[in-house]
């Protein structure tokens, strides 16, 4: 293990081992091995991440330099990303087992997420209103101060830059504690940071678990915003912490999306988003399409279609360039998907096609169930697996009260070639993001978030503006006539 990779903390500018020295394993999914070794950081680390990010924000040039200056960093941190893609990709890739072309996708809109803030917060620098009593108002958006983000492994680089660009683009310095499952990318993005110039301190890595790690950070009264993607249970426990310095919190949780195929949906079109909707990542998106409604007319020519082309996935290698699927992103992640799979028959259900792999590797075949009741686990909690559950409808009020029934609420899709239908149902329907005729497509100034138990807040634009700065009027007088 001499020659094995190192994932530090970036610290104040330094990549830093844990105090105490301690470190965990990182592993490889598809080998099944350990490649890699990361800091393990305890409550003084995190707290030695915070002091230094709060100095950094009270002291440094970061709050205080100009607009463009502050966007021309991050525009240097993005070329950095651009020359390094492949190695990004490639620590991804290794990290959870994403085929690599995904992993390539997936740095083109981390990249894109610095990007598009750098040139948001230069662009939306706030408002003016003169008004009628002779006074002039005006919206500042300052910057909040210190940041904690702690992101997920399903989209390791992807959603922890989601969260970076927007809290420094506005001002702010930022910890991004990765999930313990996936350090390696953002540990990269980290001394990338360092070499793009970034004042030490505005953006730290803390590598660790939730707890202490995360836990630490969160509960830390020097921490201003506290912006968390992950599950729902572990959601409510980081508001509960932040609340206790009144911290406000931005959270992104689960999902059980409903993706619902009209009888006049276009079926090849149906057909392909149907499949990314539930497979890509193999499953591992909150944003799934994991609860499929399809209206009785075309039920069994696309269930046949769908089945077909689920079937069709090449499997394999995530570093083989034919691979479209490939192993779930670690043993415990494994073990929970394959409680659902092989529990559908004992709730009544029928696996279509798919099931758990039996050689070993932590793989579930593209999965389709059908005839399971609407109270079975499968089709009411968030499996974050290749598991998709089929329902047959008849009306659109019976689809949307379908659709609507869940405690999730981050996204649904509607196939239909009928244009009043599709505002119809996508305005009915109680959820963050509704697409139309397609599946993932994202435009950043748009909302992002979810109802219910898919979580509080939203991102994205002037969404993210608002979080991550201190919003200030301003009312001067300029008439005494
Ligand atoms: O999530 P956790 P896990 C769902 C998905 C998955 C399940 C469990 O269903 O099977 O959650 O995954 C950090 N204070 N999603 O266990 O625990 C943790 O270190 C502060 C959906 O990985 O929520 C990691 O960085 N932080 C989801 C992050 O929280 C804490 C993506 C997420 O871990 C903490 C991931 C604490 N007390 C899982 N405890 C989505 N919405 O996309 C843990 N963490």
């Amino acid at each position: 293990m001499s020659d094995i990779q190192f994932f530090g903390h970036i610290i104040d500018g330094e990549e830093v081992e844990s105090l105490d020295g301690a470190r965990f394993d990182v592993w490889n999914p598809w080998t099944q091995e350990v490649f890699a070794q990361a800091a393990e950081a305890g409550a003084a680390d995190a707290a030695r991440a915070v002091e230094s990010s709060r100095r950094a924000f009270e002291e440094g040039p970061w709050p205080r330099m100009g607009r463009a200056e502050r966007a021309a960093a991050i525009h240097r941190l993005a070329d950095l990303m651009e020359e390094r893609a492949d190695d990004l990709a490639r620590l991804d890739s290794t990290n959870m087992g994403k085929p690599f072309a995904q992993a390539k996708h997936d740095v083109g809109r981390s990249v894109w997420n610095f990007r598009f803030f750098a040139d948001h917060q230069r662009d939306h620098v706030g408002e003016v209103y003169p008004m009628d009593s002779g006074h002039h108002s005006y919206s500042e958006f300052g910057p909040a101060g210190v940041v904690a983000a702690i992101s997920p492994w399903n989209f390791p680089l992807m959603m922890a830059t989601w969260k970076i660009a927007p809290a420094i683009a506005w001002g702010n310095t930022c910890i991004i504690k990765p999930s313990e499952d996936t350090p390696a990318s953002v540990t990269l993005l980290g001394r990338l940071a360092i070499e793009a110039g970034f004042p030490p301190g505005v953006l730290n890595v803390l590598n660790g678990h939730g707890a202490p790690a995360g836990a630490a950070l969160t509960a830390d009264e020097r921490v201003d915003r506290v912006t968390f993607t992950g599950s729902s249970t572990t959601g409510k426990a980081v508001m509960a912490s932040a609340a206790t310095h009144l911290a406000p919190v931005s959270l992104e949780l689960g999902g059980k999306g409903a993706n619902l195929v009209f009888d006049d949906a276009d079926l090849d079109n149906a057909v392909h988003w149907a499949v990314e909707a539930i497979f890509r990542n193999s499953g591992q998106i909150c944003l799934a399409g994991s609860r499929l409604f399809v209206q009785s007319g075309v039920h069994d020519e696309f269930m046949d279609r769908f089945r077909a082309a689920a079937e069709a996935l090449v499997i394999g290698d995530p570093f083989d360039p034919a691979t479209r699927f490939s192993v779930l992103a670690s043993r415990r992640h494994f073990e929970k998907v394959r409680g659902y799979v092989e529990s559908v028959e004992e709730q009544g259900g029928k696996v279509l096609t798919g099931g758990v792999d039996e050689d070993g590797a932590w793989l579930v075949r593209p999965t389709i169930v059908t005839d399971l009741p609407l109270t079975a686990p499968q089709y009411c909690e968030e499996i974050f697996g290749p598991v998709c559950v089929v329902n047959r409808f008849e009306t659109e009020d019976d689809v949307v009260a379908l659709a609507n029934d869940t405690r999730y609420g981050l996204n649904a899709m509607v196939f239909t070639e009928n244009l009043s239908r599709a505002h119809r149902v996508s305005s009915r329907l109680r959820a963050g993001t509704v697409w139309v005729n397609c599946f993932f497509i994202r435009d950043l100034r748009t909302p992002f978030g979810g109802v219910g138990d898919s979580g509080v807040g939203r991102e994205g634009g002037n969404f993210s503006r608002e979080f991550f700065t201190e919003p200030k009027a301003v009312v001067m007088q300029i008439d005494r006539g």
